[in-house]
């Protein structure tokens, strides 16, 4: 086979740079390791930025969120008898708006196979072959166990964490930073209205919590839990009340709504950035080039403004310009290294360490980004984002 962009990878990533390239009247081919079902029921992020709608919007891929779409002004951020309100609009910021990932792939994946996309699923033993020349392709074996091989003009890594497309970058030009978390976080949802018109972060001795929703009756919890611990050790009643004692110190007056808990899981906080993420005729984008903790909500919308960078830069190389993807990995990673930093300053902020001397700072910091007009106008930018294309 043969096409201008080979994609590795059916994720958001993947599935919204084919769409955007469409737009700029470039054809891709989709290879993706798993089954269509598999990467739609996949549950993860549920936050998007402004910016991320704003591309959503442009490419017409937004109809069902802004219907099914909780749209957020704001957060609670709370500690034992203090419950603040951020209203991120006013603090000069854009609202954010709750919408499960897998919604969002949903709505990707259908309107690729409307405008009848090539993609492949079920491919496994993906290899990409000279990516130094001006020729590279990809090979692979297909859902029916045949060998495949795309010869494209370039190839775009969007496999996420456990993807194979960053090996290909020379080792002599490649740096990876990395941070492990000294916690981890239990994730799980519950068949439940949620407890807040709004995400709770909470601060609390005892560890972080969080209270987020995926509708008006499903929501998402995520505590603080020690990297060791085993979801085993985790019975749903033990959940429930961690989740009520953490999450109810800020307000007594503040209700949770337990019910049903139909999935839940541990997760190691870390943040990976694999750098350049160009190099020749490959590309990476999303998570293939970069994980960080999902305290500050970031992975997806980095996912969303990679690609919308790139599909610009490719089209603008397509008319003969290649500035743009020449320059599509220092901006793609000035955006990241600023999405770092929050997540890493972000969960900081909320995430215990038993030392008495840290809660008191993590307080005192709270504190100031929540009443301080600075500390809030930071916060609002950094947690609701900046425009794809800053600065
Ligand atoms: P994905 O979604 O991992 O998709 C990569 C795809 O590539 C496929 N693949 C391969 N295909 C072919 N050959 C191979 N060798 C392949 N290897 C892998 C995979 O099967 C998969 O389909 O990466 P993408 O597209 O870059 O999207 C990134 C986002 O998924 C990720 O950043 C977010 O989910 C991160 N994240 C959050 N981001 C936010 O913006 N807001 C949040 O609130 C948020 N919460 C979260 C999160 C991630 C979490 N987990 C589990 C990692 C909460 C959690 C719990």
């Amino acid at each position: 086979m043969k096409t201008r962009v080979a994609i590795i990878g059916a994720g958001p990533a993947g599935l919204l740079l084919s769409h955007l390239l469409e737009r700029e009247g470039i054809e891709s081919i989709i290879v993706e390791a798993q089954s269509s079902d598999f990467v739609l029921g996949r549950f993860r992020a549920g936050l998007l930025e402004a910016a991320s709608v704003d591309v959503l919007d442009e490419a017409g891929l937004s109809e069902r969120l802004h219907r099914d779409g909780l749209e957020h002004r704001g957060v609670y951020v709370q500690w034992p008898g203090t419950k603040r309100s951020v209203d991120f609009v006013e603090r000069g910021g854009r609202p954010v708006w709750v919408y499960g990932q897998s919604e969002l792939t949903r709505d990707l994946s259908d309107a690729r196979f409307a405008a009848g996309q090539q993609m492949y699923y079920n491919v496994s033993d993906v290899a990409l072959h000279d990516v130094d020349s001006s020729a590279p392709f990809l090979t692979g074996v297909d859902a029916t166990g045949r060998s495949i091989r795309i010869d494209a003009d370039v190839i775009v890594g969007c496999d996420g964490f456990a993807g194979v497309s960053r090996d290909s970058l020379p080792q002599s030009l490649r740096a990876v930073y990395e941070r492990r978390y000294p916690h981890s976080w239990l994730g799980f949802f519950a068949d439940v209205p949620p407890s807040s018109d709004q995400i709770i972060f909470a601060w609390h001795p005892e560890g972080f919590a969080m209270h987020t929703m995926r509708s008006a009756s499903i929501s998402r919890f995520h505590l603080q839990v020690d990297p060791h611990d085993h979801i085993s050790a985790w019975s749903d009643d033990r959940i429930w009340e961690t989740t009520a004692r953490r999450l109810g110190s800020g307000d007594n007056d503040w209700t949770l709504h337990a019910g049903p808990i139909t999935e839940k899981s541990i997760l190691p906080l870390r943040c990976r950035i694999t750098t350049p993420m160009r190099h020749a005729r490959l590309f990476l984008a999303g998570d293939a080039a970069h994980v960080v903790p999902p305290t500050g909500a970031k992975g997806l919308n980095l996912a969303i403004a990679d690609v919308t960078l790139l599909a610009r830069a490719l089209g603008a190389w397509k008319r003969g310009d290649e500035s743009l993807a020449n320059a599509y990995s220092d901006s793609a990673l000035r955006r990241v290294w600023r999405a770092a930093e929050f997540s890493w300053s972000w969960s900081s902020a909320l995430h215990t360490t038993g030392d008495p001397f840290d809660d008191q700072l993590q307080l005192a910091q709270l504190d100031w980004l929540t009443s301080s007009p600075t500390g809030g106008a930071g916060l609002a930018e950094k947690f609701s984002g900046v425009p794809i294309a800053f600065g």
